[in-house]
């Protein structure tokens, strides 16, 4: 019998280190710089969700209007204290487990992927040492839609040269579970069960997780398709 192929394609924040942290800090401050103030449950809201959707959201929730210009200033702006805290980051804000994992993966040959909405994905790697880690790289900077939409795993499936079908995606947040079920993909939920609807398998964080455990994983979504 042929062997199971797998590739793993991995969000970045929350699942690989948790930048989630310094997102809420820089958008906290600019709600609060315009008089208003957003809650822990609307913060959960915005992760994956790209940049500019994440001010439209945060903007509605403060009852406030403002031109496509003034948005691009006040994302940049949001921008600029992210990247000072960002650019402090270090090799000991990866998550638990996520370095063993990747560094297993690579050991058997499995390919790996990055599938992650930021812009600042290549500065974040670099930072916490794991840029070597990664066969191919799919961020903010080379999709065109924004999670839940699949454009970015399938574009991490289609550069690491493999089938949606053979792609675990490993995800923290609702809307990117969405992308990787609609990319057709298997999804490890990273979290809560009740925050992650429709995932394969949820896990706290990636300590303890096996190979083999994700070559079981596909076998058996390969077995019920086929069944
Ligand atoms: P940036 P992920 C996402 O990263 C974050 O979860 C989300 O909160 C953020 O708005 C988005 O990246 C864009 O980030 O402003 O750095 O381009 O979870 O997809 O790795
Ligand atoms: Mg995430």
């Amino acid at each position: 019998m042929k062997d199971t192929t797998i590739a793993c394609i991995f969000d970045l924040d929350g699942v690989l280190v948790d930048t989630a942290v310094y997102h809420y800090q820089a958008w906290k401050k600019l709600a609060n710089s315009m008089g208003f103030d957003f809650s822990h449950a609307q913060n959960e809201q915005l992760k994956g969700v790209n940049r500019m959707r994440s001010l439209d959201m945060i903007l509605n929730w403060g009852g406030i209007t403002k031109t496509d210009a003034e948005k691009e200033e006040l994302a940049t702006l949001k921008n600029t204290w992210y990247v000072d805290m960002i650019n402090k980051m270090s090799a000991t804000e990866v998550l638990p487990g996520s370095a063993d994992l990747l560094q297993a993966l690579k050991d058997h040959g499995v390919k790996i992927a990055l599938g992650s909405a930021s812009k600042n994905s290549g500065l974040i790697l670099e930072r916490t040492n794991l840029t070597h880690f990664f066969d191919a790289i799919v961020d903010g900077n080379s999709v065109t839609t924004s999670k839940p939409d699949p454009e970015v795993f399938l574009k991490g499936a289609e550069m690491l040269d493999t089938a949606p079908q053979n792609c675990i995606v490993f995800e923290d947040a609702a809307a990117g579970v969405q992308a990787a079920i609609a990319a057709g993909m298997a999804v490890v939920g990273v979290g809560e069960a009740e925050n992650l609807p429709g995932t394969d398998l949820i896990i706290k964080d990636l300590s303890g997780v096996t190979v083999a455990q994700l070559i079981a994983l596909i076998k058996s979504k390969t077995e019920k398709r086929t069944a």
